[in-house]
């Protein structure tokens, strides 16, 4: 990262930010690689960078679609956590937590990770048994985890209602203290210009529009700008992945939905952890500029239009208000949506597929940002090897077949 001396400073603030170097070239696409990644966002460039600097494997392209990050990695809330009830999810969110903790430093590149706490609240008597059940299991997996009272809640967060007066008054939460945010976009651009500085080609305005299989195994994948041939594809592309698999011949369980954000008008801080409430039914933290980053739910329909409905916005901000009385009057500025993979048993899916060489690295539905380092990881790994890491095999699609499921609703929570 460039650093200023104190002059250094005054000058780029007061000139026109010309000739700035760009973060990664703008390569033209070679006729083979070794691995393809399908998919520019978080999760397929997190891959990208594991794959060269921890396999050396460095003739690697990440083909997107349209421009890196702008999928699902930056229209998430960014809220990361590691507080999943079972065995082997808790597995792979605690990696994924610990290669955060040392995130910025490892990419050279400040994602602003911010360990301010999570709380999941609690409403009814059956909410805090589950609350209990996950925190104990949570300990048990040596994850930092908490279960709180409504006191201590309100110790946590003055601003909230806590009153007995509430329609769901708050009984208690789990507080996870390591848990927090990060900052989206940066997760990207830092993982795309380190995979890039160790040769990775990242192809923008590329979009793949079908898979090269010759007896059973990928050999490449087509593209609007010509065919590309590869040893091993990877497909990371999250809403579209159930798309993707049709191109490739087969089914995944999935279904995409949008899921919506909205951001207030900025305020002088007020709110210095995260908040969710699976029962109101919204969640809430502020971002480093002030504004109010505000969710809840998917949009109960499939669709694949990166926007979602009013009502949906409306009913998040019935909850909001319900738990802080005191935002009725501060002002909405932006909405959006993106377009989340939603698998049955509300865990992804990192797996082979029924084509050699092809693996399927999705359906992490409305909660993936906080995997984006521990899934890249371990789907590195698994490429590179070829076979799944220990962390990923859980997840195969052959827990379809099994009926080995992972079932994580309740931790997965409000946006479910
Ligand atoms: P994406 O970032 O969506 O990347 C997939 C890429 O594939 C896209 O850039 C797309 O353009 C590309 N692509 C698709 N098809 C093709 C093709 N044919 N050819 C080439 N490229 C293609 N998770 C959390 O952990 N915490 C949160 O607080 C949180 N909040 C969320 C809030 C919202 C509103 C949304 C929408 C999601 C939220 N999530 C959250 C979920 C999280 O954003 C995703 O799980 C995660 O970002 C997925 O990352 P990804 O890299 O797999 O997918
Ligand atoms: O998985 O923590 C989460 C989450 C929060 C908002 C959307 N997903």
């Amino acid at each position: 990262m460039q650093r200023y001396s104190g002059f250094g400073l005054v000058k780029h603030a007061l000139s026109h930010h010309e000739n700035w170097q760009r973060q990664w070239r703008n390569p033209t696409p070679k006729k083979e690689y070794d691995v393809i990644i399908v998919g520019g966002g978080g999760h397929g460039l997190a891959t990208a960078y594991y794959l060269a600097k921890e396999h050396g494997i460095t003739n690697v392209a990440v083909i997107e679609k349209g421009w890196l990050g702008g999928g699902n990695t930056a229209r998430n809330t960014t809220i990361v956590r590691s507080n999943y009830l079972w065995d082997e999810s808790a597995a792979l969110y605690e990696h994924a937590m610990k290669l955060w903790e040392g995130l910025s430093q490892d990419i050279n590149y400040n994602v602003m990770f911010s360990q301010r706490g999570v709380l999941n609240l609690g409403h009814t008597l059956q909410d805090m048994r589950d609350i209990q059940r996950r925190v104990n299991a949570n300990r048990l997996n040596g994850i930092d985890s908490e279960v709180l009272d409504a006191r201590g809640v309100q110790e946590l967060v003055p601003i909230m209602d806590c009153s007995k007066n509430a329609r769901y008054p708050v009984m208690g939460a789990s507080w996870q203290p390591r848990a927090g945010v990060a900052r989206h976009d940066a997760v990207a651009w830092g993982y795309a210009r380190g995979a890039d500085s160790l040769g990775v080609d990242l192809l923008q305005n590329t979009e793949v529009t079908g898979f090269k299989i010759l007896d059973g195994r990928v050999v490449g994948v087509h593209t609007n700008r010509g065919d590309i041939g590869a040893k091993t594809v990877g497909c990371v592309t999250a809403g579209n992945s159930g798309v993707m698999a049709k191109m490739a011949g087969f089914q995944l369980p999935l279904e995409s939905h949008p899921l919506q954000a909205l951001v207030s008008e900025p305020l002088k801080p007020i709110l210095d952890t995260v908040v969710m409430s699976n029962h109101v039914h919204g969640y809430i933290s502020q971002s480093d500029k002030g504004d109010l980053v505000i969710g809840a739910g998917i949009d109960g329909y499939n669709g694949y239009g990166q926007r979602g409905s009013y009502p949906t916005v409306e009913h998040t901000l019935q909850a909001i208000v319900e738990m802080f009385p005191m935002f009725s009057r501060v002002r909405m500025n932006r909405q959006w949506g993106g377009i989340v993979d939603t698998c049955p048993d509300a865990c992804p899916i990192l797996s082979r597929t029924p084509v050699k060489g092809l693996y399927f690295n999705c359906g992490w539905g409305t909660g993936g940002f906080k995997a984006t380092p521990g899934s890249g990881h371990v789907f590195a790994w698994s490429l590179a090897k070829g076979q799944m890491h220990k962390l990923a095999a859980p997840f195969s699609i052959d827990r379809f077949r099994t009926g080995a499921l992972i079932d994580e609703h309740g931790a997965a929570g409000v946006a479910h």
